[in-house]
């Protein structure tokens, strides 16, 4: 059974590279006959790891073509994922599975509503990456990827072809907390290192800041039945931002490099439950609005 890959950007690609190079059977999805030519041109894809590079001819089609789909692993960014899946729904085989490696929460909900039936695993990764050229990425960051299936705690055969690509992974029946746990820990840091312009380790001389929207995110997690996932929420938060206090947050990197970010799977969603489930997240909503305005001024989109 093949791989399908729709996303080829830098996780799609991470992934792809990796299953590939290990025989296990994958293709890409590009999105039309213009990428696939370039691709072709190209001779596959190129991974780089620790300054070596290595070419990857993998199989590619593109989103015209009509071959059933049995396992689909959706690599887009959250904002481009319900699209990217309308697209190739009707190629799902009724038994297909569709691993969503998405940050943030909504988009899973977004494509599950499409795919009634089919089985839906998020995905949460620590792992890093980024594209510095067409068709190459950089594996810039060992990490780890929890993979689950919040209606069905039984793990999938596939974990085996996971394995043998060595893509570090566990099997989450708690996704859902992870993820959350996840959006949790980027909305504590990401918005204010975008808001002040700073690494993550300077958000230590906006200490109270930090603690104010910790506190209220720990709330939200109660408020919303992840009390598990709000569990030493604030030291958590702190160990981050002294583990990667060299490090830009991926926000600040998408709004530095003049890239849509993610902010309605992240802040916007948290705030939305938080009215949702009438909580009071003062702070949270500060932040979140003058993250937009931000995003205004920078001509970013504000979702
Ligand atoms: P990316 O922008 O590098 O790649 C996404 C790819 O999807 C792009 O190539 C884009 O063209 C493609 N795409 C979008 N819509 C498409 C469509 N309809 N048809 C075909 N292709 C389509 O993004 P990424 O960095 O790989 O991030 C993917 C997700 O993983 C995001 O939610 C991100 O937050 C998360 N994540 C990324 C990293 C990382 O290091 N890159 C780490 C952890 C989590
Ligand atoms: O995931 C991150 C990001 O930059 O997106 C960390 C390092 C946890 C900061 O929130």
């Amino acid at each position: 059974m093949s791989w399908h890959v729709l996303g080829a950007g830098s996780l799609g690609s991470l992934w792809a590279t990796r299953l590939f190079r290990a025989g296990v059977p994958v293709q890409l999805i590009l999105r039309d006959a213009q990428r696939l030519a370039a691709y072709r041109q190209a001779g596959g894809l190129t991974l780089v790891e620790q300054g070596q590079a290595s070419l990857y001819a993998i199989v590619a089609g593109d989103l015209n073509e009509q071959a059933p789909i049995e396992r689909l692993l959706l690599a887009c960014k959250a904002y481009d994922a319900a699209e990217a899946i309308a697209a190739v729904a009707h190629r799902l085989t009724p038994e297909a599975e569709v691993i969503l490696l998405q940050n943030g929460l909504g988009s899973q909900d977004e494509v599950a509503v499409q795919l009634p039936g089919r089985r839906c695993l998020p995905a949460s990764s620590t792992e890093g990456a980024f594209r510095d050229g067409d068709w190459r990425v950089v594996f810039a960051g060992q990490g780890h990827n929890w993979i689950g299936d919040p209606l069905d705690a039984t793990p999938p055969g596939w974990l085996s072809d996971l394995q043998r690509s060595h893509i570090p992974h566990t099997w989450s029946p708690d996704i859902l907390a992870r993820l959350w746990r996840k959006l949790a820990l980027n909305c504590a840091i990401n918005p204010l290192t975008v808001l002040h312009g700073c690494r993550n380790g300077e958000l230590v001389r906006h200490g109270d800041q930090v603690d104010a929207l910790c506190a209220e995110l720990a709330g939200l997690l109660h408020g919303c039945g992840q009390a598990d996932a709000a569990r030493d929420l604030h030291l958590d938060v702190w160990r981050v931002i002294e583990a990667t206090a060299a490090n830009y947050s991926s926000m600040y990197q998408d709004v530095a490099a003049g890239r849509r970010t993610e902010i309605s799977y992240l802040l916007g969603y948290a705030c939305a439950a938080a009215e949702r489930a009438a909580l009071q997240v003062p702070h949270l909503k500060v932040v979140h609005r003058q993250l937009l305005e931000h995003l205004d001024r920078h001509g970013l989109p504000r979702y």
